[in-house]
């Protein structure tokens, strides 16, 4: 009966251990937008439709984050909302047949990561720019959402719509554009920053106002 005993309890510690170790096994997603058929199905394309991206022209996995959704990029094309790089590559990076190029074909590539980095339930999309590098893009387009799982996904044929971000009010005050608008929007983000800190602290040293008694006194 000990001997049993002893033999489930060694089982119940080794299958504790092996789910242990699958709760943050590494795992590999193949992705990219290629038929190896040569199908215009796949492949991605500028704003018209028609004409394919060039070769080097730069593509991203991203996760969509929580809510599942593809959040714009921000000003400097970094993800947007609650989205999160994960991997980079580019149009025709690699080799191809001759029959394959000129397609706008993303190739696959491999984004290795632990199970444990990210939540189960994570979806991916691939956002492209018309350029080699966003700040040289004039637009970006994003493909379908699809689950962060399973071995490999060519996404389906989508093209570069959406006008690259630039805030006009911000970066037209300057003739450098954008790099200034990014350093103005910095400023202004510290700005806000220090009047909330300010606003805590005003309330903090006044412990008997309330908004509501300040609401009162303006109006
Ligand atoms: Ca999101």
């Amino acid at each position: 009966m000990r001997k049993a005993a002893r033999l489930a309890a060694l089982l119940l510690l080794s299958t504790l251990a092996i789910s242990t170790t699958a709760r943050a096994a590494p795992v590999s997603f193949d992705w990219g937008s290629v038929s190896f058929g040569g199908s215009a199905d796949f492949g991605v394309y500028e704003a018209d439709g028609v004409t394919p991206l060039q070769p080097g022209d730069l593509v991203q996995l991203i996760a969509t984050g929580a809510d599942g959704l593809a959040d714009p990029p921000q000003q400097d094309g970094t993800p947007g909302g609650d989205d999160q790089l994960l991997d980079t590559s580019a149009v025709e990076q690699g080799t191809l047949p001759g029959f394959l190029q000129g397609k706008g074909y993303v190739l696959y590539q491999t984004y290795s990561y632990d199970s444990d980095v990210l939540p189960p339930d994570t979806t991916v999309y691939i956002r492209a720019w018309n350029g080699p590098s966003i700040a040289g893009s004039d637009a970006y387009g994003d493909s379908v959402i699809v689950p962060l799982d399973g071995d490999s996904w060519s996404a389906p044929r989508w093209s570069t719509g959406s006008d690259v971000p630039t805030s006009v009010s911000i970066s037209n005050l300057s003739s450098r554009g954008r790099p200034l608008g990014i350093a103005l929007a910095a400023a202004l983000g510290v700005a806000a920053a220090f009047t909330t800190l300010a606003g805590i602290l005003r309330r903090r040293r006044a412990p008997g106002s309330s908004l509501h008694a300040e609401a009162q006194g303006n109006g």
